[in-house]
Parts: C-alpha cells; sequence; structure tokens
C-alpha cells in the first residue's frame, strides 16, 4: 500500500512516520509513506502557494497551479495513478466503513490544505475523494492524513500481529459496540477491584460479561450507534449486534 502526502508542511509527518507501527510496517515493505511538498510546484520567483480570495475575505486559498502540477507530477511517479483524497472539513465524514473502502485501494494520495481552502478548481479538475474526520475545525488536513494512514494501514494484511488483528475492533465490518473494559495487574488498586468474573477462568461467563459491558457502555455513552444499527446495515446485513435493545 502506497501513500504519497501533498503537503506545505512536510516535516508534520516525520515523527509520525518513525513511529512503531508504521516504522514496521514499512521496514517490512508493506506500507509506503511518500512525502511531497506542494512549494516545490510552486509558482513566479517568491514560491507563492497561495493568495487572497477573490471577493475579499479572510485568510489565503491555495493556488490552482502548484496543487494541480503537484498531483499530476506524483501521479505520474507509479504506473497506479492512485486514488486521490483532499482533507477539507466539507468531506465525507471518515468512519471505519470509509477506512475499510480506502483500504482497498492500492495506492492513496493525500492533498492537505491549510489556510482557509482551495481554490475550486482544484477539485473540478482533479475530482478528488473529498474527506473529512469530524465536525470541528483544523489547521490543515495533515492531522487527518494521519488519521486516515493510521487507520488504513491497521486493514493492510500483515500490519498488525495475529495478535492484535483488527477483525475484533469494536468498529470492525458492522461492528458498531463499543469496545469493553480492560483490566491487568494489580487485582487490587487503592480499594478498587478487578471484576471477580474476569479472574475466575470460566470463558463463557468471562464472554457474557465482556458483551453485557459493551452493550451498556454503548447505550450510555453512544446511542446513535445503536440506532443506525437498524437503519444503516450497509454491506453487512445481519451483522447488527445489538439488535435487541429496545428503546
Ligand atoms: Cl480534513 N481539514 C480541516 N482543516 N479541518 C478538519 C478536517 C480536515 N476534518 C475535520 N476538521
Amino acid at each position: 500500500m502506497r501513500f504519497d502526502v501533498l503537503t506545505l508542511f512536510s516535516e508534520i509527518f516525520q515523527g509520525y512516520v518513525g513511529q512503531s507501527l508504521l516504522k514496521r510496517a514499512i521496514q517490512a515493505g508493506l506500507v509506503q509513506v511518500h512525502l511531497h511538498d506542494i512549494r516545490d510546484w510552486s509558482i513566479g520567483k517568491h514560491n507563492t502557494v497561495d493568495d487572497r480570495p477573490y471577493g475579499g475575505g479572510p485568510g489565503m486559498v491555495i493556488k490552482v497551479e502548484p496543487a494541480v502540477d503537484c498531483v499530476e507530477a506524483v501521479r505520474g511517479q507509479d504506473q497506479d495513478p492512485g486514488h486521490l483524497v483532499m482533507l477539507t472539513p466539507q468531506g465525507r465524514r471518515l468512519d471505519q466503513r470509509v477506512v475499510e473502502q480506502l483500504s482497498q485501494h492500492k495506492r492513496i494520495l493525500l492533498l492537505c490544505g491549510r489556510y482557509e481552502g482551495f481554490d475550486e478548481r482544484i477539485r473540478t479538475i482533479l475530482e478528488p475523494e473529498e474527506i473529512s474526520i469530524g465536525d470541528y475545525i483544523l489547521n490543515g488536513g495533515e492531522v487527518a492524513a494521519m488519521a486516515i494512514i493510521d487507520s488504513v494501514i491497521r486493514l493492510v494484511p500483515g500490519v498488525l500481529g495475529d495478535e492484535d488483528s483488527s477483525v475484533s475492533d469494536s468498529f470492525s465490518s458492522g461492528q458498531r459496540w463499543l469496545e469493553c473494559a480492560q483490566y491487568t495487574r494489580p487485582r487490587e488498586y487503592r480499594g478498587h477491584e478487578v471484576p471477580a468474573v474476569l479472574l475466575s477462568g470460566n470463558h463463557e461467563e468471562i464472554a457474557r460479561w465482556r458483551e453485557e459491558n459493551s452493550r451498556q457502555r454503548t447505550l450510555e455513552r453512544r446511542k446513535d450507534l445503536i440506532e443506525g444499527c437498524h437503519e444503516d446495515l450497509g454491506p453487512h446485513p445481519g451483522s447488527c449486534p445489538l439488535p435487541t435493545i429496545e428503546n
């Protein structure tokens, strides 16, 4: 799986790319991350990549020429032109289903914006898929691009060890209940004890307790996930785990 990140702030990615899971995946040849500085495709002697918006208003807009030139040049670096994603607050909201769809691509280009946005013709010409990571405003698309890389590589075969396979993740393939509470040693800390059932060795009871714990948490914290379960089964009909919950 190859990622190409197109950004004005490639330094932001340096630490992340050297981080353990991604680093191992890169060393194992499972994932490639190529960083590209949009400024390398700037125009004029001042390395301009942004400009004031026509019509006035605050902030700066990313210029069409450097963005389009950069995407086209980077696309040409591989036989696979790749799937172009533009990170913007106006995009489709990222969730695990979107992550699963993205993971089907062999190559993804992540175009990160800054400032007030992109010249609209970048969209018209390149027709990217626009993705947002939530309903709040970031200073740029870089953190969102990292969220995409981080969530997608978990689904690349071989990146996770068998032990922490992503199949059992709480949001994988139509599963929408929250992860249950977890404990490790010590058995007691400041008077707070580990639930006895987890020490019982009774695997059936433990499984039942965990399911019930997930159910309760989801109901308390994220009722919307359960409600969504009934109307939006998507490509996984029948996998909804909580159809019995009332109200
Ligand atoms: Cl992708 N970009 C920016 N600037 N803000 C965001 C976002 C993206 N997703 C959520 N907020």
